[in-house]
């Protein structure tokens, strides 16, 4: 391939990069000015759980927005393609689409309130892509995984998402030989989960072979309810007590599945790793390095 990919890891705006700042276009444009790069792979973002974006809709919007401004202008102004990654949370809620959600569907009626700011400020970042290629002929495209996890993860119990925070939860009760683990909602929610790895292979593939207009779905369309993801959690962790369910705490979305049908019609064969043995891996990951992991103070 040869082209210097650069991958912009999530970053919060606060604690910004003494590299890179992505709220300040002089750094970016400077920084990206003094690489040989052809390609960029746009993945910072302020992310976070189903907690933190109903909490904090505004930030999510004005950080993500700020961020996207930045960077895009930068990549045309370096002439650089630019893949940017989306979200299966930004498609509109149940009542306006036909499951499984297609590219098609991404603009037919509002998110699910839960993740209005984010969503928002990512489906903006899928216009701006089509305007900028529109008027200055950027190789702008955008790809749309679903709930990614794996190594690395955010491992805070108030700002993470599910994966994490369960692989937490019942690592931490086993090790104090607590016999409850809570679970947030009522369990029934189903979700869609993408081992971070793949979902980087694929995003370099199409970094290579897609140079399209419209964005793409990434994500591994095997579906799980929360409850059953708690029992394959526990029972990985090998912890032996009870499951409680919090019903005081958000459910957010009840379903968000994707079709990954145009990715495959583009030529893409690969393989997904199976939940079993993304959460395997990971939970290996975690338990090596607990407590030294991202959103863990002891
Ligand atoms: O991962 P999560 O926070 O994100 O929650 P979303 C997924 C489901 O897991 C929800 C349940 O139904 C939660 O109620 N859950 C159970 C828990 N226990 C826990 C727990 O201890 N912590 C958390 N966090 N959830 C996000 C969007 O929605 O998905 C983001 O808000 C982004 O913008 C992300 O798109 C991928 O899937 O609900």
């Amino acid at each position: 391939m040869g082209s210097e990919i650069v991958a912009l890891e999530s970053m919060s705006i606060r604690a910004s990069s003494n590299e890179c700042n992505l709220v300040e276009s002089a750094s970016i444009i400077k920084s990206f000015k003094s690489e040989k790069n052809q390609t960029v792979i746009h993945c910072a973002a302020r992310v976070g759980g189903v907690k933190a974006n109903t909490e904090y809709a505004a930030d999510f919007f004005d950080d993500n927005v700020k961020m996207n401004m930045n960077v895009l202008n930068a990549c045309k102004e370096n002439k650089l393609k630019l893949v940017s990654v989306l979200s299966t949370c930004i498609y509109p809620d149940h009542l306006y689409v036909q499951y499984p959600l297609t590219e098609d569907q991404l603009h037919l009626g509002p998110p699910h309130p839960s993740n209005f700011g984010y969503a928002y400020a990512k489906r903006m970042l899928e216009v701006q892509s089509r305007a900028y290629r529109q008027q200055h002929g950027c190789n702008f495209i955008t790809v749309v995984p679903n709930n990614l996890y794996g190594p690395n993860d955010n491992y805070d119990l108030d700002s993470g998402h599910v994966i994490p925070a369960l692989i937490r939860k019942f690592h931490e009760a086993k090790i104090h030989g607590r016999d409850e683990v809570v679970v947030w909602g009522t369990g029934r929610p189903i979700r869609e989960f993408t081992f971070a790895r793949d979902a980087a292979k694929i995003i370099l593939w199409l970094a290579e072979n897609y140079d399209g207009e419209l964005p793409v779905n990434i994500g591994n369309p095997e579906q799980v309810s929360i409850k059953s993801l708690a029992k394959m959690i526990g029972e990985e962790v090998g912890f032996e007590g009870r499951l409680a369910f919090d019903s005081s705490r958000p459910d957010g979305q009840y379903q968000k599945p994707s079709s990954n049908e145009k990715l495959r019609e583009l030529g893409w064969d690969g393989n997904y790793t199976s939940l079993q043995d993304g959460l395997r891996e990971t939970i290996k990951s975690f338990s090596e390095r607990y407590p030294n992991v991202r959103g863990v103070t002891i």
